[in-house]
């Protein structure tokens, strides 16, 4: 099966193709002239974060921990960002959010508050917050753009790298496994969480457009290429995270309300060797791809029982 026609939810084939998104009519979110590496994911995922919210007539604000997307902004008192942006210390974005959308809440104000944030921030330091948040159901947007490492301090291990990457704290390849955050999120029971790949603009965009609409804790975890921390050629980005999908690495699946499920994208179970081939964070050596494998094919089964059993 070619990754251009990835079956959706059991219905036809749906085109994903990075060309059909039109033109954007009003200034990109993530503005020229932004400090981010060639081929960076979060580049993608800004923008077309911007253009889901054109799409709505929707305006937000946005919450920034520590992490490149806060390098992002640039220097005072310019910014690359064209929205209000607040940038929070390390573990607080989702409490700063909470307390941005009191404040709306209060004004009458129908904007959308959102985090936007690295998976250091996520799944090891900003944890207690973001599960403080959605055990409160705020109504906020949470977007996690996991780059599987702390790429904005050179590159150190996090709970979401993978197993067998180097990094600075793992030089000779993590040995522990990639933190389940997705299930974590799910059993707190929130109204939507979803996974997103920028290598699937038309999936993405749908699930912005779902998270947007709706109230509540929304948790969209994004897989971002990260070709500074990955080793990997700019270039190469997109073909990288749809290989991820493909090969079962990366599952596309929503979550509505922590209890019905909907997976987005069949793997054809492309061999995952040409993933890690090329991002030179991985050794041959160190990775052990029976072991990867097998992982994959389980957590996605599991995934299809819970869909099946629990359908959206
Ligand atoms: C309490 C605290 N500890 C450490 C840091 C240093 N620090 C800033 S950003 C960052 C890594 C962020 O990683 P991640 O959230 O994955 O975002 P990325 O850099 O990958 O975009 C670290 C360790 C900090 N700012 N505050
Ligand atoms: S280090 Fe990675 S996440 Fe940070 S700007 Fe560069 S490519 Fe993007
Ligand atoms: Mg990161």
């Amino acid at each position: 099966m070619s990754t251009t026609e990835l079956p959706v939810n059991g219905s036809a084939p749906r085109r994903d193709m990075p060309g059909e998104i039109p033109p954007l009519s009003c200034e990109p979110l993530l503005r020229p002239g932004n400090t981010n590496c060639g081929g960076c994911g979060m580049s993608i995922g800004l923008t077309w974060l911007g253009r889901a919210l054109e799409d709505l007539e929707q305006k937000a604000h946005l919450a920034i921990p520590a992490c490149c997307g806060a390098v992002t902004a640039g220097a005072f008192p310019t910014t690359s960002y064209a929205m209000p942006t607040v940038a929070t210390t390390f573990a607080a974005a989702p409490a700063v959010a909470s307390g941005l959308a009191s404040i709306r809440d209060l004004n009458g104000s129908e904007e959308q508050v959102i985090c936007w944030a690295g998976d250091g921030g996520t799944y090891d330091i900003g944890f207690a917050t973001l599960s403080a948040a959605a055990e409160r159901n705020e109504n906020i947007l949470y977007i996690c753009y996991d780059n599987e490492i702390y790429g904005n301090t050179g590159g150190q291990r996090s709970s979401a790298t993978p197993p067998g990457a180097r990094t600075t704290t793992t030089p000779h390849g993590k040995s522990e496994s990639k933190k389940d955050v997705m299930s974590i999120m799910a059993a707190h029971g929130i109204p939507y969480a979803a996974t997103l790949s920028v290598g699937h603009p038309e999936d993405f965009r749908q699930k912005l457009h779902t998270a947007l609409t709706t109230s509540g804790m929304r948790f969209l975890l994004m897989h971002s290429p990260c070709p500074t921390g990955w080793k990997s050629e700019p270039a190469e980005s997109v073909q990288l995270v749809r290989l991820a999908v493909r090969s079962g690495l990366f599952p596309l699946f929503e979550v509505f309300g922590g209890q019905r499920y909907r997976i987005n994208a069949e793997p054809d179970w492309a061999d995952p060797t040409e993933y890690f081939r090329r991002q030179r964070r991985f050794r041959p050596e160190e990775v052990d791809l029976g072991t990867t494998r097998r992982w994959a094919r389980e957590r996605f089964q599991r995934l299809k029982v819970l869909a099946e059993a629990f359908p959206a």
